[in-house]
Parts: structure tokens; sequence; C-alpha cells
């Protein structure tokens, strides 16, 4: 079984498919929970997939940094090694160091950086990106990249995306012919439409099995990033996976998927789970508020997640001032939960030819308000 992606519906821009992986089917649009330290914070892999996720994010950053991809390879691989034997995508680690590192020095060959841990230094390449993700036993690649925080200049996001364009053909030599593994390129160009135009061209010349659209959600705000969206999709292969990074919100990702997109991935639904803040079909509620504190009924009356089945919000509130373990567990479950429930319910409205009426739903009971 190799890699592949099966289009199988579409509803104005929006589609519904399954890539077929030798791990397991992903159906999309899909939603990949983060697990950058070789673990979903708060949940075990069983409940990770419980919640109705096919396949997880890793880091190359943090695991090359610790406990190093070799270490990871020699216990069998990053899948054996978190007890994840479903599909994992990487991402490549530039956007890491960007954000996390310490000292950082970019030049045409890659990064050199000092790690946020214990100020070591290390260097980062296409080369080595893909052998780090190699190592790890990855089945979704991601290319070494440049991604400018915005605003920034037009030259400079000029420059970051022609050189993150170089960097995707030296990834794609590096990562070779790898059959049931997959590499996916990666957009760059902020919120310029030439500069995106000019990328897509250069990633579909070089040619991958899933485009990214990277370089958003740094700062834009949702309506410029829309803006992007309105026509970044158009110009990526129709056959092939399209995955919007690190993104979002859940208004951002249904707007996303309205707009083309297949994957996204994003910690908002497991770091808001360890800060208290809980996502539901009413909007967001925060159970540190003193108001939850005698509210017998559970966050959400109609979710199916052990936080809703089992346990008050006066009780989760509890825990959650109490510093206990389990607030954190709850919470992640439930967030993911309720993530993962949007992803299948606009999987069944494409289908079925009914997402604009599924968008206005989601809209409609978002303001209904009173959460
Ligand atoms: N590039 C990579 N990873 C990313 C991004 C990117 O542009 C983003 C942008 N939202 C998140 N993660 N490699
Ligand atoms: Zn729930």
């Amino acid at each position: 079984m190799t890699f592949r992606f099966r289009l199988q519906a579409t509803d104005g821009m929006a589609r519904t498919g399954v890539i077929d992986t030798p791990r397991g089917e992903v159906r999309t649009p899909a939603f990949m929970p983060v697990g950058t330290a070789a673990t979903v914070k708060a949940m075990l892999p069983g409940s990770v997939r419980e919640t109705g996720a096919d396949i997880v994010l890793g880091n190359t950053y943090h695991l090359m940094l610790r406990p190093t991809a070799e270490r990871i390879a020699g216990l069998g691989g990053l899948h054996r090694f978190m007890n994840w034997e479903r599909p994992i995508l990487t991402d490549s680690g530039g956007f890491q160091v960007m954000s996390l590192a310490g000292l950082r020095k970019l030049t045409e060959e890659g990064v050199t950086f000092k790690s946020h841990i214990d100020g070591s230094r290390h260097e980062l390449t296409p080369e080595r990106s893909m052998e780090i993700q190699r190592l790890l036993g990855s089945d979704i690649v991601m290319c070494f990249d440049e991604c400018p925080a915005l605003p920034a200049s037009d030259d400079e996001v000029a420059r970051a995306m022609r050189l993150s364009m170089r960097w995707a053909e030296r990834s794609k030599d590096a990562f070779g012919d790898r059959p049931g593994h997959a590499l996916f390129g990666i957009m760059q160009g902020g919120v310029t439409q030439e500069l995106r135009e000019e990328s897509a061209r250069a990633l579909v010349d070089i040619g991958f099995d899933g485009y990214a659209v990277g370089g958003l959600a740094v700062g834009e705000g949702q309506e410029a990033m829309f803006g992007v969206l309105d026509y970044a999709p158009g110009y990526l292969p129709t056959d092939k996976p399209r995955y919007l990074m690190g993104v979002g919100k859940p208004d951002d990702i249904v707007g996303a998927v309205k707009r083309g997109i297949d994957m996204m991935d994003c910690v908002l639904p497991s770091r808001s789970g360890r800060t208290g803040q809980v996502f539901t079909r009413h909007g967001v509620l925060n159970i540190k508020n003193a108001r939850h504190q005698d509210d017998p009924r559970p966050l959400d009356d109609q979710c199916s997640c052990p936080a809703c089945r089992g346990y008050s919000r006066a009780y989760l509130h509890h825990v959650f001032r109490s510093q206990e373990i389990i607030s954190s567990m709850l919470l992640t479950w439930h967030n993911l939960h309720y993530y993962q429930q949007i992803m299948a319910g606009m999987r069944g409205a494409i289908a079925e030819g009914r997402f604009a009426d599924w968008e206005a739903a989601f809209h409609k009971e978002r303001e209904a308000g009173d959460i």
C-alpha cells in the first residue's frame, strides 16, 4: 500500500476524501492533534484515537534536541516510541527554530541556533531536516522552510519565500524516493498574491505529494488569512492534499475548509485544555471562572466525551482550581473531541452537498450565546 489521496466529493471549494497510507487512512478534512514531544499532552494514544483523530503531528525541532532523532530511531522509530501506530506528520523545524530557539543565524545553507532547553548549538538544513524526519519514521514529511512573522516588508517576505523554494528543491532531492512516505511542499509569500502564486508555481514545478499553505496565522488576523485562502488553494493541484499549517480556532478551521483546505493542525485544543479554556458548540468558556463553582451541568449536554458524560462544570472547576492532573486530561479530551466532531460534521456535510447549511448552523449555534 502506497501513499495516495482520493478526493471523494466537493461542495463549492470544500472537499472531502481519504489519504491512504501504509499506517492507515486519514479522512479529510482532517484535524491533526499536536504531539510535539512525542505525546499529545495529557492524553493516552488510545484516547487521542477515541476522539476521532486519524493522524497526529510531531516536531523535528523538539525531538532532535530531546531525546534526539538517533535515539528514537534506535528504539524503533517515533510510532513505536510514543505508542501511536497510525500516521504521523512531522513539521520540519524551521518554523519552531524561529519561534522558540535562542540566538539564530540564517544563511543560504540553513539555520544555526541555540537550544531553548540547554543553550547548546545546533544546525538545521533541508538535508538534515529530511534525515531527522526519516530517522523518526514520519509518514508525511514537511519541507524545510522559513516562515517570517507578519507584518514584514514585501522584500523580506519575498526573500524568505524564494529561499524556502530553493530549500524545497533541496528537501526533495534529499528526501529521495521513499515509497509509502510522502513529502509535502510549503507555500510561503505572506499576504501578497503575486508572491503566493510564484511560490505555488515553484512548488508544483518541483512536484510534491501534497502542498501546505505556510506563513499564515502569524499575526495577520483572520480576515487577511481568509483573503489569502480565497485564492491560494486555487494555485495548487486539485488531486493532492492541501494542508494549512498551525490553524486554528474552530471558526478559522471551518473558514479554511470552506476555501479548499484538507488538513490542519493546532495546539489550541490541547493547550487550552491545560489552561482551562473550553471550546463548545456555543463558544468558548473558561472553567476557572467562579460562575461554574455550583453548576451541576456538563460542559456541553450534547457532547459524548468522558468529561461531559461523567462530570459537572462544578467538578471541572474544582479540579482545575486545585491543579489536579485530571483537569488537563478531561479538558483536553473534551476540546479534541469537539474539534473532531467539527471535522466529522464537515466531512458528512460536504459528502452530501450541504456544507453551506452546516456552516450556517455552526455559526448560529455559536451566536445563541449563553454558554
Ligand atoms: N512553516 C512550517 N511550519 C509551520 C508554519 C510554516 O509556515 C506555520 C505557520 N502558521 C505553522 N507551522 N514549517
Ligand atoms: Zn465534552
